[in-house]
C-alpha cells in the first residue's frame, strides 16, 4: 500500500520509522512518504495560514500551498484510478475498525493534516472533484492538528496489511473483530499474588476453552459497551450465547 501524508510537521511522524510499522515500511508491505507543506510555499515565510473571513478566533490554513501540495503527491492519473484523500478532523467520520479494513483495501491513501482551526474548505471541495475525500475523526474530542490522528489510522491500517502480522489468528480473535470486545487474557505463572489463571484455561479442553472466551466476550461487552451490544446484527448471538 502506498500513503503520502502531507504535514507542517514532518517530524510528528518519526515513530512511524519503529516496531511493526517500520518492519512493514523496510519490507516493502507500506510505502510511506512525509512531505512537508511549506515545500509549496513561496514566500520568504513559508506561510500556510491566515486570519479566517467573516472573523473569530484562530487562523485557517490558505488554499496555495495545499492545492499544489495535492496536484504534486495525488496527481490525477491519466488512467487508472485516483488516491483516497483523508482529512483528519473532528468534523469527519467516526474511524472504526471496519472503516480501517476498508482503508487497508486500497492502493493509495494520501492523508492532509490539518493545523490551527482548519484547511480552506475550498482545498477540500476541489480535491472532491477528482478523487474520493473522506474527513475522518477519531473520536468526540480535539486535537491540535491531524498528525497524531494519522499515527492511530496508520497503525490501526497497517496491521490489517497481509503479511504484517505474523499470526493471521490474532486478527480474528481481538477486540472488535466480531462486534464484541476480547475475552481477559493470562500467561505464566498460574498464580500470582493471590489471583490464579482461570482452571478453565489450563485444563486443555478446547471447546470449553472457547465456550468460556465468548461468555466473557459478552459479559465484558454488556457490561462497558452495551451499545456494540445493541448493534450486533440480529442472528449474531445464539441460543447458548442468550442463555448466558
Ligand atoms: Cl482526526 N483531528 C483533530 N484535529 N481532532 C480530532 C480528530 C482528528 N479526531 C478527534 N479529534
Amino acid at each position: 500500500m502506498r500513503v503520502d501524508v502531507i504535514s507542517i510537521f514532518p517530524d510528528y511522524f518519526a515513530p512511524l520509522d519503529l516496531s511493526l510499522i517500520g518492519k512493514a515500511r523496510a519490507s516493502g508491505t507500506l510505502d510511506l512518504a512525509v512531505h512537508d507543506l511549506r515545500t509549496w510555499t513561496h514566500d520568504v515565510h513559508r506561510t500556510v495560514d491566515d486570519t479566517p473571513y467573516g472573523g473569530g478566533p484562530g487562523m485557517v490554513m490558505r488554499p496555495e500551498p495545499w492545492g499544489a501540495a495535492l496536484d504534486a503527491v495525488a496527481p490525477v492519473p491519466a488512467d487508472g484510478s485516483p488516491p483516497h484523500l483523508l482529512v483528519p478532523s473532528p468534523v469527519g467520520r467516526r474511524f472504526t475498525q471496519a472503516f480501517a479494513y476498508e482503508l487497508a483495501a486500497q492502493p493509495h491513501l494520501v492523508f492532509a493534516c490539518g493545523r490551527y482551526e482548519g484547511i480552506d474548505q475550498r482545498v477540500l471541495d476541489h480535491a472532491a472533484t477528482r478523487m474520493p475525500v473522506t474527513e475522518v475523526s477519531l473520536g468526540d474530542y480535539v486535537l491540535f492538528g491531524g498528525e497524531v490522528a494519522v499515527i492511530v489510522i496508520l497503525e490501526a491500517v497497517t496491521r490489517l496489511l497481509p503479511g504484517v502480522l505474523g499470526n493471521a489468528g490474532s486478527l480474528d480473535e481481538e477486540s472488535h473483530a466480531h462486534g464484541l470486545l476480547e475475552a481477559p487474557v493470562y500467561t505464566k505463572p498460574p498464580a500470582w499474588r493471590g489471583h490464579d489463571v482461570p482452571a478453565i484455561l489450563r485444563s486443555g479442553d478446547h471447546g470449553r476453552i472457547a465456550r468460556w472466551r465468548r461468555d466473557e466476550a459478552l459479559l465484558r461487552t454488556a457490561n462497558r459497551r452495551p451499545d456494540m451490544l445493541a448493534a450486533l446484527p440480529p442472528g449474531t448471538l445464539d441460543k447458548r450465547d442468550v442463555a448466558t
